[in-house]
């Protein structure tokens, strides 16, 4: 499926991964890229890069991670990683309403400094840990998301659940952005940018093991 060996690809995409300290990103970012999961990790300082290649029907996708290692401290991602960025995955911890509360500031630093068309996606991290340690329900963050077009997804860096499909359903996205751009560019159309379906349904699935709550939820967090 993957080789992150070579260097041959079709696609390279720049994902940077953003949100509060502790959240899980070089976690995340670990387990997608290297395969496993360390319960104790230094933190680093600086930016820190890692890199898978996936074959997404037939062709070569390169996804490159930027873990923003230190500087999410004070929210201080230098503007030019948000510049480049083709994709961004805002981080909460499932367990920290605190990382929750704070997803609107990040989105206003992505809003104001990544390109319009890239793909933004709210997640949900920790799902290992239930019962009383969950303090986000996902009922609240859908809400989010949907309110503020990303996509959502929750997962367990240790548990290794959902990391596969995040990675590879961005990938497929990206893929087809990219596709739809230079098919766009030669009808000199408008580029169009599609929810992904399998994000959407991933909702759905999410919505009907859920209760339904008011479309205010997400406020009162
Ligand atoms: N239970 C659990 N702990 C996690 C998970 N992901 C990360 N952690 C732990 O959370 C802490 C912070 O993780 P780290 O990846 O350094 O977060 P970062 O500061 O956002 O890069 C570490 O102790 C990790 O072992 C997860 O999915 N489940
Ligand atoms: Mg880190």
């Amino acid at each position: 499926m993957e080789d992150s060996s070579r260097n041959d690809f079709k696609y390279l995409f720049k994902i940077l991964v953003i949100g509060d300290v502790g959240v899980g990103k070089t976690s995340l970012i670990r387990r997608f890229s290297k395969g496993y999961f360390a319960e104790n990790i230094t933190s680093t300082v600086g930016v820190d890069l890692d890199s898978k290649i996936l074959n997404i029907h037939g062709d070569k996708v390169k996804l490159q991670c930027w873990d923003t290692a230190g500087q999410e401290k004070y929210r201080s991602i230098t503007q030019s990683y948000y510049r480049n960025a083709d994709a961004v995955i805002m981080m909460f911890d499932l367990t920290n309403r605190g990382s929750f509360a704070s997803i609107p500031q990040w989105l206003m630093d992505v809003q104001r400094y990544t390109p319009k068309n890239a793909v933004k996606v709210l997640v949900g991290n920790k799902t290992d840990l239930k019962g009383a340690k969950r303090m986000v329900n996902s009922r609240s963050a859908a809400n989010l998301a949907e309110f503020e077009d990303l996509l959502y997804i929750e997962t367990s860096a240790k548990w290794d659940d959902n990391i596969e499909t995040l990675f590879t359903e961005l990938a497929e996205q990206l893929r087809e952005n990219a596709k739809s751009k230079s098919l766009n560019r030669l009808n000199s159309n408008s580029a169009v940018t599609k929810k992904s379906y399998s994000f959407v349904s991933y909702l759905k699935r999410l919505g009907e093991k859920l209760p339904i709550q008011s479309p205010s939820s997400f406020c009162r967090i």
